[in-house]
């Protein structure tokens, strides 16, 4: 198992549009090592969600573990939300843009059908944290931030912050 290096904003590949996965790719061992890769950088980050477009990988899946032990890991490959309803406020963060938290509306209630890690066809009705959390990684496999959902004033004051901390960090 390997940590991977995590894209960070405003690097202009976090904006790559990912396309489907080809499901025969499922079952090779490269793919189920990625996974057991994204699984390991996401629970050391700490962090609840990884999109493959955040480690520079252009495909449409992503791994999520909402669960307060690390105990639930999920993956969710080819999603397409079906339904949502109603809305809710979430503070969010992100691990490609460390240390930025903002408050940001999503459906409250959504109805997702995906592939799971092996590949069967699966449909998940949730709400709460992890209907956020499915909503925020799918927005990255469309190249989308949740800092998109700022004013630009903002978006621009959290690249000099994070350029700031980079070049302190250096
Ligand atoms: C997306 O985010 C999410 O700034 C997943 O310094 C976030 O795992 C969905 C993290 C909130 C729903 C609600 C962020 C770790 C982790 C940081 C994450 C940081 C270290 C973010
Ligand atoms: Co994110």
């Amino acid at each position: 198992m390997a940590l991977l290096p995590i894209l960070e904003f405003p690097d202009p590949r976090l904006r790559t549009k990912a396309v489907d996965v080809d499901p025969a790719e499922l079952s090779t061992p490269a793919f189920q090592t990625l996974l057991d890769d994204m699984f390991q950088t996401m629970y050391e980050a700490p962090g609840i969600g990884l999109a493959a477009s955040q480690v520079d990988m252009h495909k449409r899946f992503m791994v999520i573990d909402v669960s307060e032990d690390r105990s639930r890991p999920m993956v969710f490959v080819n999603p397409q939300i079906v339904s949502s309803e109603g809305g809710q406020v979430y503070q969010e963060g992100c691990l490609s843009v460390p240390g930025i938290y903002a408050d940001v509306t999503r459906a409250d209630t959504i109805t997702v059908r995906f592939l799971d890690r092996q590949g069967q066809p699966q449909e998940l009705t949730t709400d709460g944290l992890l209907a956020v959390c499915i909503q925020h990684e799918m927005d990255h496999l469309i190249g989308k931030l949740f800092v998109d959902y700022l004013s630009p004033l903002k978006r621009e004051m959290v690249r000099k912050k994070l350029a700031k901390a980079r070049k302190h960090a250096a």
